[in-house]
This record gives structure tokens, C-alpha cells and sequence, in this order.
């Protein structure tokens, strides 16, 4: 058929459906009302990508997903709980925030509370913040307070800041903010037609986990699904607190967005290792790396560290995978959060200081 009578023949209907943002989607599902004013970046409505070549290392009939979250608008899941956080904040008349964050929390909280026109602070632990995110967190106008401390230590002052004055706190011990992210569980759901078998996922305060889990039960007693998924969750080897069952004084790890050695959301998530037949599991650094750039290279999927901790889980977990199963890896942020990382980490050939001629360049590339 000729191109153009074929374009015709499409119609009106539009080809591209545009997401209207999670609170909209899911707003039946969501504690917002009519009068809520909905401060939104378009997020959520990320898409689930098929992972082949992770699938291959596993085999036995095993598809595996992606639930790539690194593309909401400031680049990480955080944004599905600060949509939430941040209206339900203006909504009660709040003019300033404050959270603690190793970076993600940080820069969701600074573009949704000045969208909303408030002010923000946020506490970072001094130096171990990736670069992207604090030029986030820098750009988008909060007010940036690095402390010689780390992420535990800042929460434990965020907390006490926001108890003594007018201020809201918007790290996941806010309820709206697990409100918001629960949505990525109906996401997943509503792409598959049902929920996976097994959801692997990064941890580190333990919010998401929590969140997902809700989702996918609300989404099963709603029966809008017909099982629930084993919620596998996967923590940095220097910061396992849920694995070693007890806090870690010192978490260190490249992944410094889940360098978190007391999860405030400790107690949930043991509820949800426990209900979902679940597991927790610690993930070396070079296993993070490993999966990292596994994901760059075959997958064609940049993530940060943190996230790249659900895939390293489950390819160390992959022989107790049941055959034909379907698995979701949530990709928490964007690789571009952290580009130091990455030009450190990974097995590219780059030639530099070449000179400018043909020749040079030809021989370089095995001509
Ligand atoms: C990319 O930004 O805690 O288990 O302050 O940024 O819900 O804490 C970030 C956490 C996983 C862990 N992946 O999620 C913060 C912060 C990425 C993250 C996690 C985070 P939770």
C-alpha cells in the first residue's frame, strides 16, 4: 500500500497515548480527592523492557523484565512517591520540606517541592552522593545540607527537625510516599496480564519493596491478577542489614544509593519476605559491576549501581528460578545519576589521544 494512504488509513485515533502522570491513571486507587492539587511531572508509565540476554544466562524456558524506572522525570523511582508526598504536603498548606536522601530522594524532593512552590531541604551524607544527583538536587533549588555523617544519620535529624518544627517530612516514612509507588506493581501487572512469579528488587531502606508489595496485593484482591509474586529483595554485601539481621554501623558500598545500614522500613519488610515466600540476599560489589555492565553491554539499558543490585540477585539466585517463570528486575534509577561509576567501571576499548588522520583512526579500528 502506498505510504501516504496508509497514513490516511490510520484516522484520527491518535498513535501516541499520552500518560497523564500515576495520580491520574490510578487515581481510584490513590488517597486523593477532588481537591487535591495534583503536582505532577508526567511519571510512572514506565515501560517494562525484555531482558534476552539476562533470560539466556538462566534458560529453562525463563523471561525475564525489566521495570526500567530510571526513565521518570528526575530519573528514578522516587518521583511515583514524591508526586504523592508533594500534593498531599500542599494540599495541607505546607510551605517547606526536608528529607535525608543518598541522592535520588533528594532530587525528586527538590523538583516536586519547587513545582510546588515550596521551599526544600534536603541532607545529604558529605561526598558520597553521585554526581548527577546532587546536580539535581543543586539545579532544581533546594537547599543542600551535607553532613559529615551518613544517610542513618541524616534521617535520624530529618526526623528530629520535622517533629520540632513546621515541616514536612517526605523520606518514605511518609505514608503517601508508598502510596505513590506502589503504582510501578499495577504497572507491572496491567503490561503482563498478571503478576510475575518472582520480583527482584534493590534495597535499602526497604520503601520500595514495601510499596511493591502492596501493589500487588491490592491489585490480587481487586483480581486484577491471579498470584502474587515472591518479592526477592537484594542489599549491597557492605550494607546488609536485613540479610545479617542486625544494623550496620559503617554500610559501604559502590552502590551508594542503598548505603543504608538501619532500614526505617526494617520491620515492613520483613513482613513482606515473610507473607510473599520471599528472600532477602546480599549482592558483592563486583557482582553489582558485573550485572551493570552486563546490562550496558547486552541489554542496552544503563541503570545506576543500586538498581544493578536486582539482576546481580537473580543471577546469583537463577538456579532456584522455576522453569518457564516470569521475572521482573526493577531498574530503581538511571545510569546517567552516576557517570563516574560508570567510566570507571566497565570494558569498553577508548582510544584517546589519537592523532586527527584517517590512517590513525583506521588502524586503530583493525583495518
Ligand atoms: C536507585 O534517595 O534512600 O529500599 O535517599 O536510590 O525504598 O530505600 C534511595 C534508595 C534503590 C532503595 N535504588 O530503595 C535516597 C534513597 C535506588 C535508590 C533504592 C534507592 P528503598
Amino acid at each position: 500500500m502506498p505510504l501516504l494512504r496508509s497514513l490516511r488509513n490510520l484516522g484520527k485515533r491518535p498513535i501516541h497515548q499520552d500518560w497523564p502522570g500515576l495520580i491520574e491513571a490510578y487515581r481510584a486507587w490513590l488517597p486523593v480527592s477532588s481537591s487535591t492539587p495534583v503536582i505532577s511531572l508526567r511519571e510512572g508509565g514506565t515501560p517494562l523492557i525484555p531482558a534476552p540476554s539476562i533470560a539466556a544466562q538462566i534458560g529453562r524456558g525463563v523471561r525475564v523484565f525489566l521495570k526500567y524506572d530510571g526513565l521518570n522525570p528526575t530519573g528514578s523511582f522516587k518521583d511515583r512517591g514524591m508526586t504523592m508526598a508533594i500534593s498531599k504536603a500542599k494540599e495541607a498548606g505546607s510551605e517547606a520540606v526536608i528529607c535525608a536522601s543518598t541522592g535520588n530522594t533528594s532530587a525528586a524532593a527538590a523538583a516536586y517541592a519547587r513545582r510546588g512552590g515550596m521551599r526544600a531541604f534536603v541532607l545529604i551524607p558529605d561526598g558520597y552522593v553521585a554526581q548527577g544527583k546532587l546536580a539535581q538536587a543543586l539545579l532544581y533549588g533546594a537547599e543542600v545540607i551535607a553532613i559529615k555523617g551518613n544517610f542513618d544519620r541524616a534521617l535520624a535529624i530529618v526526623q528530629d527537625v520535622a517533629n520540632q518544627y513546621p515541616i514536612t517530612l517526605v523520606n518514605s516514612v511518609n505514608p503517601y510516599r508508598l502510596q505513590g509507588q506502589k503504582t510501578a506493581a499495577f504497572e507491572v501487572v496491567d503490561a503482563l496480564g498478571d503478576a510475575p512469579d518472582w520480583l527482584c528488587i534493590p534495597v535499602g531502606n526497604a520503601g520500595n519493596i514495601t510499596a511493591y508489595w502492596m501493589g500487588f496485593g491490592e491489585y490480587r484482591q481487586a483480581g486484577r491478577s491471579r498470584k502474587l509474586p515472591r518479592m526477592m529483595g537484594f542489599q549491597a554485601a557492605g550494607s546488609a542489614p536485613l540479610v545479617l539481621g542486625q544494623t550496620v554501623e559503617q554500610p559501604d558500598t559502590i552502590a551508594t544509593a542503598i548505603r543504608i545500614g538501619n532500614p526505617v522500613n526494617k520491620d515492613n519488610a520483613l513482613r513482606v519476605e515473610a507473607e510473599s515466600n520471599g528472600g532477602f540476599m546480599a549482592v558483592t560489589d563486583s557482582e553489582i559491576i558485573a550485572a551493570y555492565k552486563l546490562l550496558g553491554n547486552h541489554e542496552g539499558v544503563f541503570c545506576e549501581p543500586a538498581s544493578a543490585a536486582s539482576v546481580a540477585g537473580l543471577l546469583k539466585r537463577k538456579d532456584e528460578v522455576p522453569s518457564n517463570a516470569t521475572v521482573v528486575c526493577v531498574l530503581t534509577g538511571n545510569g546517567l545519576k552516576d557517570p563516574s561509576t560508570a567510566i570507571e567501571n566497565n570494558d569498553a576499548r577508548f582510544h584517546t589521544g589519537l592523532d586527527a588522520d584517517t590512517a590513525t583512526v583506521a588502524k586503530v579500528m583493525g583495518f
